[in-house]
């Protein structure tokens, strides 16, 4: 008897556990395992210089030459390598690759975040891949005189299991050279609403890469061509150079938490194609800001809606880091493309070299041609109601 109900009590906690352990596994946001290298490998740090043999990382697999480096280490030609956060960091040799499998959910979408710095001053680029998707990020620009961003790219699971790989493509001269990278983590995507004033998803940038609470570099936001799959749901990146994803931890934000900061003049292009009908009347209105980062100004922006494309130049005011901007336009067909782009090249005043630039966030599109069309009504009323009146009274 008592045995009876002791099996029965461990068959009710193993199925009160089960389910746990499958949810255990499936990946969470934030950062990956060991996604920040601090992970004592069982034989040691190479920088302890306790073993000469083959450093295993913890819960990575590699190949080729990938080195596990330190903050403050020097390279041949004395280059002090830059870790992104911490002690340790990766650095990628010539078609080296590290690679972790990730247990998500089939079907959605996420987004990797990770820090990357280049050690050379060759072109180098790091590609990252999720398959079938993948995705080269040039590292050649630097957007940020601490020598490292943190970068996104996304994907869309096709399988439960899925790989997730980073590779040097490049073929340097210099062995020693090769990106560094860092800080790896991942953010299951959701799905926005679609508002029902609204044209825009995602309209304030609200959803989007997973930020590190103590990083105050914003998120880089390459390429992306792909609406569909978007670290920044909605909103694609058309150009060869990035934008940054901005929290209001460290920028000033106009609207919620999160907006995208235009770093790249006319080479940095976020945009979505937004539904529309063709030839009704509409209106693009959008957030014009200042992030606070000491970017010396004039800030101002490219407005593109439909046919129509106008620029804004941001009015500093000492009541507030925004101004509201608008376009009229009238759409030409189902769909309309709307885009930004920064009319300047900024730097930050304090360190001169550091990309910046005009802050875009709360973008809606609206059918313009329904507010006149409920005035009509509405004073044809208030005039009837006068007829009545004097009719009454004569
Ligand atoms: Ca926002």
């Amino acid at each position: 008897m008592a045995d009876c109900s002791s099996r029965s009590k461990l068959v009710f906690l193993f199925m009160l556990i089960f389910p746990h352990f499958s949810s255990l596994s499936l990946a969470q946001d934030g950062l990956v395992a060991n996604g920040d290298f601090e992970t004592r490998p069982l034989n040691g740090f190479p920088s302890e210089a306790t073993t000469d043999g083959t450093i295993e990382i913890p819960s990575w697999r590699t190949n080729g030459r990938v080195e596990l480096v330190a903050s403050g280490e020097k390279v041949g030609g004395g280059i002090v390598l830059v870790v992104p956060r911490g002690t340790h960091a990766v650095r990628l040799g010539n078609d080296a690759e590290i690679s972790q499998e990730l247990t998500v959910e089939k079907g959605s979408s996420y987004a990797v975040t990770f820090s990357a710095a280049r050690t050379c001053a060759q072109l180098e680029s790091l590609n990252v891949s999720v398959p079938p998707a993948s995705q080269t990020v040039d590292l050649q620009t630097v957007y940020n005189v601490q020598g490292w961003d943190p970068y996104s790219i996304s994907f869309a699971a096709a399988e439960e299991k899925v790989r997730l790989s980073f590779t040097n493509p490049g073929m340097e001269d210099d062995p020693e050279c090769g990106p560094i990278i860092d800080d790896i983590a991942i953010k299951k995507l959701q799905v926005p609403d679609k508002p029902k004033d609204n044209a825009v998803v995602n309209s304030g940038f609200e959803f989007g890469p997973w930020m590190f609470q103590n990083v105050s570099l914003g998120v880089l936001l390459p390429t992306n061509l792909d609406e569909e799959t978007s670290p920044v749901p909605g909103w694609m990146v058309e150009s060869i150079r990035a934008v940054r994803y901005i929290d209001s931890n460290h920028y000033a934000v106009p609207e919620g938490k999160r907006a995208v900061e235009l770093v790249s003049g006319k080479e940095g292009i976020i945009s979505q194609m937004v539904e529309t009908k063709p030839d009704k009347p509409y209106s693009l209105s959008f957030s014009l800001g200042h992030a606070n980062d000491k970017c010396k100004e004039p800030l101002a922006v490219m407005a593109f809606a439909a046919d129509q494309a106008q620029s804004f130049h941001y009015t500093p005011d000492s009541n507030s880091t925004f101004q509201t901007a608008s376009v009229n336009f009238t759409a030409k067909a189902e769909r309309t493309r709307i885009a930004f782009y920064s009319v300047y090249y900024n730097t930050r005043s304090d360190d001169m070299s550091s990309l910046c630039g005009p802050v875009v966030d709360d973008v809606r599109v609206w059918f313009s041609g329904s507010s006149r069309n409920e005035v009509v009504p509405v004073l044809f009323g208030i005039g009837l109601i006068f007829w009545a009146y004097f009719l009454v009274l004569g």
